[in-house]
């Protein structure tokens, strides 16, 4: 199962501009079938320098990414929670995502209609966020109401459930959305048994004009000051100049990026936080002619790693070959490490590290 980030906003903000200039870049940046499922759904690499770098060491051409879906969500109005605009099925395609990339519109154009009419960074990520808040309170009220004829019964854990349910609807009433709470472990599993919205990671995507792209505009510093304020990260993109960059060819593009003073695309930004916000580790393998990277929660133990790449892999697990990264780099290759005694033989419960190249040995 790949991890998916939704991409939520008002109407007009350019979450599809930007959706398709990810999905674009995805499918240019690579020769691996990166595509769009459905219209709205697609599939992009994520951007990983070890990769490339492992690439060149090992002069391996068939290198595969890891992935991140992207989903292209409907504008969001004020009252979706009471059903207005598209309503319950916009908060439904939020309830997929397992991380939200909220599109705030900080550029100029008097031909795009804007809902208000005037753009207010501030005030349009907070009707975005009270609508979530909403739908969120909603969803616990109604469950509150059901434990509390429940618990009539006595039944310690609804009881238990019932309390860590009035002390998330506490911090809602008061407009603070869960994500911005140091949750426990319970109250968290509660939250997502419970397909809340607000207790998902969320990082802000500025959507500058030209002349703000470099983040000194007011709008962009309006978007940044709210990002802080939640301790979220705030990527500013200029989604228009992105779609128009992917003309380029490559060097081209790298070329205009050092004009405008940016290191990486904005694309390659968003990516990039959303796959770390999802608290996610990249390992590596080595067979054949094929180079891969693969994608797991940190904390994962190695059999189930490896029955990412195949259910067999997972029941017939022996032992696992780990090299980190480093180690590697320094080694130069893999002969090499091994003589160097860099290669580790890891059992079944070893948690599998960010940056670990492993083959994995199994019985089938
Ligand atoms: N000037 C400018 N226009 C943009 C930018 N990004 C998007 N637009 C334009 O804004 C309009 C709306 O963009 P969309 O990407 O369709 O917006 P959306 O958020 O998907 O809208 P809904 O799906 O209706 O909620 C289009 O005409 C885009 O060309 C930008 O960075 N600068
Ligand atoms: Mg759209």
């Amino acid at each position: 199962m790949g991890f998916s980030c939704g991409i939520i906003g008002l109407p007009n903000v350019g979450k599809s501009t930007i959706f398709n200039a990810l999905t674009a870049a995805g499918a240019a940046a690579s020769n691996y079938p990166f595509c769009t499922i459905e219209p709205n759904v697609g599939v992009v690499p994520v951007p990983d320098e070890r990769l490339w770098n492992l690439a060149k060491l090992l002069g391996k051409e068939n290198v595969v990414p890891t992935t991140l879906e992207f989903r292209d969500i409907a504008g969001l109005v004020e009252g979706a929670h009471e059903g207005k605009g598209r309503g319950n099925q916009f908060l439904d395609d939020i309830r997929n995502a397992d991380v939200l990339a909220h599109v705030v519109r900080c550029f100029r154009d008097p031909d795009v209609v804007h809902v208000d009419g005037v753009l207010n960074p501030t005030r349009e990520i907070d009707v975005v966020e009270a609508e979530l808040v909403f739908s969120d309170l909603e969803l616990l009220e109604r469950r509150i109401s059901k434990l509390k004829k429940m618990a009539k019964f006595q039944e310690r854990s609804l009881q238990q459930e019932l309390s860590i349910a009035e002390e998330l609807m506490e911090a809602l009433e008061e407009g603070r959305p869960l994500r911005s709470l140091p949750l426990g472990e319970r109250h968290k599993r509660l939250a997502t048994s419970l397909g809340l919205l607000t207790v998902k990671p969320l990082f802000y995507v500025a959507n500058a004009g030209e002349e703000e792209l470099q983040g000194k505009g007011e709008l962009v510093e309006k978007v940044r000051e709210k990002a802080e304020k939640d301790s979220a990260p705030c990527v500013v993109i200029c989604g228009k100049l992105e779609a128009e960059l992917l003309d380029l060819s490559q060097e081209e593009r790298a070329e205009f990026l050092n004009e405008y003073g940016l290191e990486s695309s904005g694309l390659e930004r968003v990516v990039l936080v959303g796959y770390r916000l999802l608290d996610l580790i990249t390992f590596y393998t080595i067979v054949g002619r094929e180079l891969r990277a693969w994608t797991v929660k940190a904390g994962t133990l190695a059999p189930k790693a490896a029955g990412k790449i195949h259910s067999d892999m997972e029941r017939g697990f022996v032992k696992a070959e780990v090299i980190p990264y480093d180690s590697f780099v320094q080694a130069g290759s893999l002969a090499k490490a091994r003589d160097q005694g860099l290669v580790r033989l890891e059992g079944r419960d070893y948690v599998i590290q960010d940056g670990d190249i492993v083959t994995f040995r199994f019985t089938s």
